[in-house]
């Protein structure tokens, strides 16, 4: 595989609904899309980088400069006999994990539709469709939230998940489970807490969620340790593992019981089947996070989720909870059966519609050799 050219665009796509969590809401999202060409083969990357630093450090405005600065020159003209040899060969750029997973992964999709393989199979998937879940925003109103949680489950979303925050916590969960008694039920706080409000947070036990996401500081990995040594609910991180370390270092202080992967997170499919390797050799359980993604992305946590460990249902609803039209046909849909079908076609199995990116296009930048 030689990339010969690499192209980036800006796409600015409107939510169905504005997505609400304890940094903010959006009701649109503007992202990277890199594509990489070898002989007229494609693969397609999708960063998921946010227009603004709140999630994390990165955004579509850096994430745009490293890949046409540093990481183009990096793999433009070279030859890789395999796409996990990617991440390495960026290896003296410190940090931009979105960026070089975006660039990786759009290489990966390369790679697969070169073997006419579903990159499921080159990822080393196991299973032809995953569990879905459904992560909701914070609300108006309890009400708005009821709502919202009902019309997931009834299109069969096998877990709920709400965001929550200081003032959005207690009485959300509260009502959830008092309606809907046996649902999957977890929270994800994208750390809006501090130890300190430790007593506050023990009050979610009663609650018997499946897990309780990110509650401390998005670098924290101590505190979390103490948080979980005094609640029965697991914690599972999210913003605070973004590489193979700092998961052994969780791991190693019982500071999470469970790790949510995000490919783009930790610098690709390479890493997130290192962590995913990892957490199983620990006897940790992984699920697959989601970060607003178009079809392109959507596409690509599909295939990811198809190794073992993934063992809850995984933030990759489908495309129409996000975008209407998708940037992608077919959409990805939900079956009844609150799983999805993991595309078979060569690669990411899923292809643009070029008017639909064309439309959404507010910037572009390409280069050949
Ligand atoms: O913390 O998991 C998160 C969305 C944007 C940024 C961070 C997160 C999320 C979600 C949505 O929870 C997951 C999705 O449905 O894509
Ligand atoms: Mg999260």
């Amino acid at each position: 595989m030689r990339i010969e050219r690499i192209e980036l665009r800006v796409l600015r796509l409107p939510l169905v609904r504005f997505f609400e969590t304890s940094f903010g809401r959006i009701s649109e999202r503007t992202f990277v899309l890199v594509t990489v060409e070898d002989d007229g083969a494609v693969g397609i990357g999708e960063c998921v980088a946010d227009e603004s630093p709140y999630y994390s450090a990165e955004t579509t405005t850096t994430a745009w400069h490293i890949i046409s600065e540093f990481i183009g020159p990096l793999v433009l003209g070279r030859t890789f006999t395999h796409p996990a040899e990617i991440f390495p060969a960026l290896d003296v750029i410190r940090g931009h994990n979105m960026a070089k997973a975006a660039v990786e992964m759009a290489a990966w999709d390369l790679f697969a539709r070169q073997q006419a393989l579903p990159l499921a199979s080159v990822l080393g998937g196991c299973r032809s469709s995953i569990e879905s879940g459904a992560s909701i925003g914070i609300q108006d109103s309890l009400e708005q939230l009821a709502e919202r949680v009902q019309v997931e489950l009834a299109a069969g979303y096998r877990r709920i998940k709400i965001k929550i925050k200081p003032g959005w916590d207690v009485d959300a969960v509260e009502m959830v489970r008092t309606r809907l008694s046996g649902v999957p039920l977890m929270v994800d706080a994208n750390g809006a807490y501090r130890l300190s409000d430790v007593d506050h947070l023990r009050s979610l036990d009663a609650f018997h969620l499946l897990m309780i996401e990110q509650p401390l500081d998005y670098d924290d990995i101590r505190d979390h340790a103490k948080l979980q040594a005094q609640m029965n609910t697991s914690i599972c991180l999210d913003e605070s593992i973004h590489s193979l370390r700092n998961a052994e270092d969780a791991i190693a202080l019982d500071a999470c019981r469970i790790i949510n992967i995000k490919p783009g997170r930790v610098g690709g499919h390479r890493q997130a089947i290192a962590l995913h390797d990892l957490a199983l050799r620990c006897d940790i359980p992984v699920w697959h996070g989601g970060m607003l993604e178009s079809g392109i992305g959507r596409a690509h946590n599909i295939h990811l989720s198809t190794l073992p460990n993934f063992r809850l249902p995984g933030d990759i609803a489908a495309s129409r909870r996000y975008y209407a039209p998708d940037l992608i046909d077919p959409e990805i849909v939900l079956c009844p059966d609150g799983t999805i079908t993991v595309p078979t076609a060569a690669g990411i199995g899923v292809n643009l519609v070029e008017e639909r990116v064309e439309a959404a296009t507010v910037g572009r930048f390409q280069k050949r050799i």
